[in-house]
């Protein structure tokens, strides 16, 4: 039986207040409106950013349900979209793209004046929620919301893929990898045979190291205090490993000595602000270019000595790469299925969506780079 126009009873991971474990529910997912999409789930990863919500580090109204690196497939359409069909394989998009804002009109920005991250509302575009719990509207996260059996997205926050392509891993199409691989191929542009640094090598900062390496850098250095991310980030392309807690000296000078001079880019892709102080002062004075990934605590300042961009540093951030989601997924999800790169590096486990908590657990404790929740 159909359930397009209908309400669907299902299961959904709600985070009801900051650090608190996420509560299996039975939730209520509204059909969607005009320009609007409601979505099958099938597989969803766990990233850090999902995380800083659940720890109060990135505010967003509540309760809310996260998740928004994921794929499904389209269950009903709402009035007048045109770009997906029921049954489509789609994944949805933290960054709208709209097509008609400032934004989404200039050749580089990639954060469509429709986005809900920089002053999230935690609403759908019209100012509502599609999910009701126990009587009480629940908040979407990011234009996503992806840790439910069901979620309804805008139209503007979707992408059509593949319809061959492997729901259970391009889910990190959603954001992992197009972050990290955009980070460096987009973003900071790497350069064959340039020297890269990568602070972080978690599920994100492998994708930056995987860019790093397509772009031809000579020398990738990655930079963690947990020597068990080394080996998976040697398998991708990392030349060296270095823990700051082996060095007495601070470790922009450690890296500056080892580049001779600083190096050409530089990634942070850890989220704290000593972090992207030194990414920052270990590229080189008169070129470097060094690239913010890792999502600062709220409201907080980096104090930062202006001659370190007077001499000619280049300072910068992107969501999700850069990459203007909805006419860049398709076609990374396309070069996946030509096998131009491969997303199992960044698979260390696959759990049933219940299981979330222990996703959590996994990811906090420093054992996985992703988990993989299956629907
Ligand atoms: P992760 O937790 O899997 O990886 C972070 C890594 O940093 C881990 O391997 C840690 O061991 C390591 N680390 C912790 N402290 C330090 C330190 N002091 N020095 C060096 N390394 C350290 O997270 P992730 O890869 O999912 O995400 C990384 C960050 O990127 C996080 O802040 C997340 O919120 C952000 C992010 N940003 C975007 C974006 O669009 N810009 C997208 C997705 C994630
Ligand atoms: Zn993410
Ligand atoms: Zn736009």
């Amino acid at each position: 039986m159909s359930t397009a126009g209908k309400v669907i009873k299902c299961k959904a991971a709600v985070l009801w207040e900051v650090k608190k474990p996420f509560s299996i529910e039975e939730v209520e997912v509204a059909p969607p409106k005009a320009h609007e999409v409601r979505i099958k789930m099938v597989a969803s990863g766990v990233c850090r950013t999902d995380d800083h919500v659940a720890t109060g580090s990135f505010v967003t109204p509540l309760p809310v349900i996260v998740g928004h690196e994921a794929a499904g497939i389209v269950e009903s359409i709402g009035e007048g979209v045109t770009a997906v069909k029921p049954g489509d394989k789609v994944i949805p998009l933290v960054n709208p793209q709209c097509g008609k804002c400032s934004v989404c009109k200039h050749p580089e920005g990639n954060l469509c004046s429709k986005n809900d991250l920089s002053m999230p509302r935690g609403t759908m575009q019209d100012g509502t929620t599609r999910f009701t719990c126990k009587g009480k509207a629940i908040n979407h996260f990011i234009s996503t919301s992806t840790f439910t059996q069901y979620t309804v997205v805008d139209e503007i926050s979707v992408a059509k893929i593949d319809p061959a392509s492997p729901l259970e891993k391009v889910c990190l199409i959603g954001c992992a990898f197009s972050t990290g691989y955009g980070s460096a191929v987009q973003v900071a542009k790497v350069t064959p045979g340039s020297t890269c640094v990568v602070f972080g090598l978690g599920g994100v900062g492998l994708a930056v190291v995987m860019g790093c390496k397509a772009a031809g850098a000579a020398r990738i250095i990655g930079v963690d205090t947990n020597k068990d991310k080394y080996a998976k980030a040697k398998q991708v392309g990392a030349t060296e490993c270095i823990n700051p807690k082996d060095f007495k000296k601070p470790i922009h000078e450690v890296l500056i000595e080892m580049s001779h001079g600083g190096v050409d880019f530089s990634f942070e892709v850890v989220g704290r602000l000593d972090t992207m102080e030194a990414a920052l002062a270990c590229v080189q004075e008169a070129y470097g270019i060094s690239v913010v990934v890792g999502v600062p605590p709220d409201s907080q300042n980096v104090s930062v000595n202006p001659m370190l961009l007077l001499t000619g540093r280049t300072w910068k951030g992107a969501i999700l790469g850069g990459f203007k989601c909805k006419d860049t997924f398709p076609r990374l999800v396309s070069d996946f299925m030509a096998k131009k790169f491969s997303l199992d590096p960044l698979i260390s486990h696959v759990l049933p969506f219940e299981k979330i908590n222990e996703a959590f657990d996994l990811l906090r404790s420093g054992k996985s780079i992703r988990t993989v929740l299956r629907f």
